[in-house]
Order: structure tokens, then C-alpha cells, then sequence
């Protein structure tokens, strides 16, 4: 096992990873910007590195000087959390030529999920279902309109590289195509230097389901279960659950299956997750590989009793998973909020600032993953999450009523939060019963 690992990262996620790291009997280095010399997660490590300005280009994206606090510090291992260098496969590539190793999915694996039309063909020879669409890019309009016209309207125009919504464009009938494809390609083009787009059949309201996988070197994949992430803002995700409502067992089992041959597609080891749709009638078709540690994986730790981060530890340091998957039994509901400094009366604008007041929320079942406390200054550099809520119940209704209850303890002053809306939430009929899809809390909470 490694005696030292480095984490390149901040917030919660940097903590999660050094928690794990400290029951496995490893030292931790932490990095840290000129921003955050007083922020807990340097406070948490063992020890801690400047890696540069603010700006986290130059310095929490910087490969050379995270590679240097590495070298400098004698950490043997780098892992990078969520965000940030976690999908980077160059990066990957610079940990293994400086002889670190980097705590995730092999480079190439993490290369061939990057190009999103390149993952859909690998997906469809290994026999996971894709959305009916175009077979890799499209070279011109006329075999857009011929690909469109087989499939119907409404489509969508995706770019190939990159993620997270950009270079999407709806195009509802032909008259639209040839303006969705060029904006979308250009959009691409100046977001991600590729301006590559392939094209899927839209889907109408569906749910949002994926799938964990943990894979090790001697090639045991295994399947946690799913999580259902339909709630989302601005393809900003508001809240996880698992397992999700809307997948029955026989769903499941065929995810999981189909999650399952995807990760042996590409020799994947560690853990990653399977992006599917699944739609009204049932079916489901991949959509991408996330190839990093996500940041609702605690509903999954929840329901399995499987500490993900630690598991990923022992594989990058070249041991078995600890477990098979016949160990793996499901037990009850879990679910996440994610409370940012945002203010809901802005339309959801970070609202950084000073937290003046910081009571967390405990009791029985519930976790925060946090990196904020009273004094704390969120940073307009960085992403707006303060802190994950999650609960476990026996099943939903006990989950919510115990986010509920947990959301009514949390009190938090000086910044602005999504706690409120959370509240509502929780407190919302269709939410209760389970009916939810991608569109629901733009439907729902119109404005919100
Ligand atoms: C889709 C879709 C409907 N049909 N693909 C949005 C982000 C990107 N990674 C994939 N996205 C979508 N792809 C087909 N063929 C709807 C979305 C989508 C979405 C997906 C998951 C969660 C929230 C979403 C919100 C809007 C659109």
C-alpha cells in the first residue's frame, strides 16, 4: 500500500479522499492556491503544498506544479477527485512518466470515453444500447438530413468533445438543421478547440439513471447499483438518490449488465459511472462514462456499505477489490442535497462571502461531506458547493423525512443557499411519489 498520496483538489471532495486515505494508515498532501491557504481541507491534511495563484488554470489545473508538490513532498500516488484534472487523460499520462500513480481509470480509458462519439460506437460493438442516431460524426448536411429523416423529429445535435450541455442544440423539424448544426459545431469549436457533432434521436422527458462500476487490474468488474439524478438546473445537479424509483429489478440487472460489458470494453479500473436514459416506456440507451469518483457517490456508499474512495486507493496501489459481487446486497434509500452558496431570489447566482453562522445538521443516518465552517470565505474562483446532505432511510419516505428533518437543523448565515429550495422540495407531492424526470424541476419550480 502507499504510504503518501497527494490530492489535487479542494472542498469537500479534497477531504472525502484524505478520510479514506487515513483509514488506510496513508500520509496526506494537500495542494492549495493562494485563495485557500486557510481553507479546511489544507487544515485536514497532513501536510500541505502552494501550487499557485487563484486562478485555478494556474494552479489547481496546473500539471507542473501539482507534478512538483508530488516529487517535492515524496507522495507516491495523485488522485485528482472530481472536476478538475480527474478526466484529463494527459494528465494521467504525466503522473506515470514522473513514476506517480495516478488514483483512477487507465489514461486510455479515460481518452476513449472523452470523445463522445467515439464512446457511442465503442458502446454499440459491445452491445450496450445507444440512442437510435448517426454512426460517429457528421461529415455533412446531406447525411444529417438523411439520418434525421430516418430517425424523426425532434433530434439532437451533440458535440462530440467535451460535456456538461455545451454545443447541444434541439432542432424540431427539418427547416432547423442546417442553423443547429452549424451553431452547435461552433460552439464546440470555441469551447473545447473540436468542433465535431454527431446526432441522436431527442428523448421526452426521461429519467436520468446511472450506474457505478468499480473494476480492479485483474480485470473483477463489479456493479453498485444505480443512482437516479433527474433533478437538475442548468444541467446543474440539485439532488441524487439511490436506488432510484423509476428502475425495477429487471432494469436494473440489464444496466447493470450493459454497465457492466461497457467498463470491459475499455480495460477500465477504478471507479466510474454509467450515464443512461431511460424513457417512459422503459427502455434505456447510454449516454456517456463519467471516469472519475462523482460527487454523489455517498447514496451508493449508503445502500452498499462500500467506501468507493477506499476501494479505488487499494486498486490503484495494484490489490484486489475487497469485495466480489455477490457481497453486494442493497439495503434501503438513500438520498443527496446539494447546498450551494447561490441565492435563489438571483436566479441561482453564487453568492460568496464570509459564513458567519455554520450549524450542520447530525444525527441518526445522516452525513455531511463539508468544507465550510463559521469563518469560512467561499470563493467567487470555485465552484459553489458548500456541502452535501445525505441521509439513509429504510426506504424513500424515511430517506425524505429524514432530509427533511435534516434540512430544518441546517443553519447557515452569511452566504446565500439552496437550503430553502431544498425544503420545498422535500415537501413537494410529485417529488414524494417518485414521479421525476430531467425536465421536472424546470416544470415545477419555473424560474426556480
Ligand atoms: C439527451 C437528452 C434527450 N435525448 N439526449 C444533456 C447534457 C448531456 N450530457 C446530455 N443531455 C441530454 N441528452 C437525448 N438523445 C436530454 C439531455 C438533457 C439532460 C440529460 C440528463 C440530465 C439533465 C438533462 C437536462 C436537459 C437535457
Amino acid at each position: 500500500m502507499f504510504k503518501k498520496i497527494l490530492v489535487a483538489n479542494r472542498g469537500e471532495i479534497a477531504i472525502r479522499v484524505m478520510r479514506a486515505a487515513k483509514e488506510l494508515g496513508i500520509q496526506t498532501v494537500a495542494v492549495y492556491s493562494e485563495a485557500d491557504k486557510d481553507a479546511p481541507h489544507v487544515a485536514y491534511a497532513d501536510e500541505a503544498f502552494p501550487i499557485g495563484p487563484a486562478q485555478s488554470t494556474l494552479s489547481y489545473l496546473h500539471i507542473p506544479n501539482i507534478i512538483n508538490a508530488a516529487v517535492h513532498t515524496g507522495a507516491e500516488a495523485i488522485h485528482p477527485g472530481y472536476g478538475f484534472l480527474s478526466e484529463n487523460d494527459h494528465f494521467a499520462r504525466v503522473c506515470e512518466t514522473w513514476g506517480l500513480v495516478f488514483i483512477g481509470p487507465p489514461a486510455e480509458a479515460i481518452r476513449q470515453m472523452g470523445i463522445k462519439a467515439g464512446a457511442r460506437q465503442i458502446m454499440k460493438d459491445a452491445g450496450v444500447p445507444v440512442v437510435p442516431g448517426t454512426e460517429g460524426t457528421v461529415s455533412d448536411l446531406d447525411e444529417a438530413r438523411e439520418v434525421a429523416d430516418q430517425i424523426g423529429y425532434p433530434i439532437l445535435v451533440k458535440a462530440s468533445f467535451g460535456g456538461g450541455g455545451r454545443g447541444i442544440r434541439i432542432v424540431e423539424d427539418a427547416g432547423g438543421l442546417a442553423d443547429a448544426l452549424e451553431r452547435a459545431s461552433r460552439e464546440a469549436k470555441s469551447a473545447f478547440g473540436q468542433g465535431d457533432v454527431y446526432l441522436e434521436k431527442y428523448l421526452i422527458n426521461p429519467r436520468h439513471i446511472e450506474i457505478q462500476v468499480m473494476a480492479d487490474k485483474e480485470g473483477q468488474v463489479v456493479t453498485l447499483g444505480e443512482r437516479e439524478s433527474s433533478l437538475q438546473r442548468r444541467r446543474q445537479k440539485v439532488l441524487e438518490e439511490a436506488p432510484s424509483a423509476g428502475v425495477t429489478p429487471e432494469i436494473r440487472r440489464r444496466m447493470s449488465e450493459a454497465a457492466a460489458a461497457a467498463a470491459r470494453a475499455v480495460h477500465y479500473q477504478s471507479a466510474g459511472t454509467l450515464e443512461f436514459l431511460l424513457d417512459q416506456a422503459g427502455h434505456f440507451y447510454f449516454m456517456e462514462m463519467n471516469t472519475r469518483v462523482q460527487v454523489e457517490h455517498p447514496c451508493t456508499e449508503f445502500i452498499t456499505g462500500i467506501d468507493i474512495v477506499k476501494e479505488q486507493i487499494r486498486v490503484a496501489a495494484g490489490l484486489p477489490l475487497s469485495f466480489s459481487q455477490d457481497d453486494i446486497e442493497f439495503r434501503g434509500w438513500s438520498i443527496e442535497c446539494r447546498i450551494n452558496a447561490e441565492d435563489p431570489d438571483l436566479g441561482f447566482r453564487p453568492s460568496p462571502g464570509t459564513v458567519t453562522t455554520w450549524d450542520e445538521p447530525g444525527g441518526p443516518w445522516v452525513r455531511v461531506d463539508a468544507a465550510a465552517k463559521e469563518g469560512y470565505t467561499v470563493q467567487p474562483y470555485y465552484d459553489s458547493l458548500l456541502a452535501k446532505v445525505v441521509t439513509w432511510g429504510r426506504d424513500r419516505e424515511e430517506a425524505i423525512q429524514r432530509m427533511a428533518r435534516a434540512l430544518d437543523e441546517f443553519r447557515v448565515d452569511g452566504v446565500k443557499t439552496t437550503i430553502g429550495m431544498h425544503q420545498v422540495l422535500m415537501a413537494d407531492q410529485e417529488f414524494r411519489h417518485g414521479n421525476i424526470h430531467i425536465n421536472f424541476l424546470a416544470e415545477r419550480f419555473k424560474g426556480a
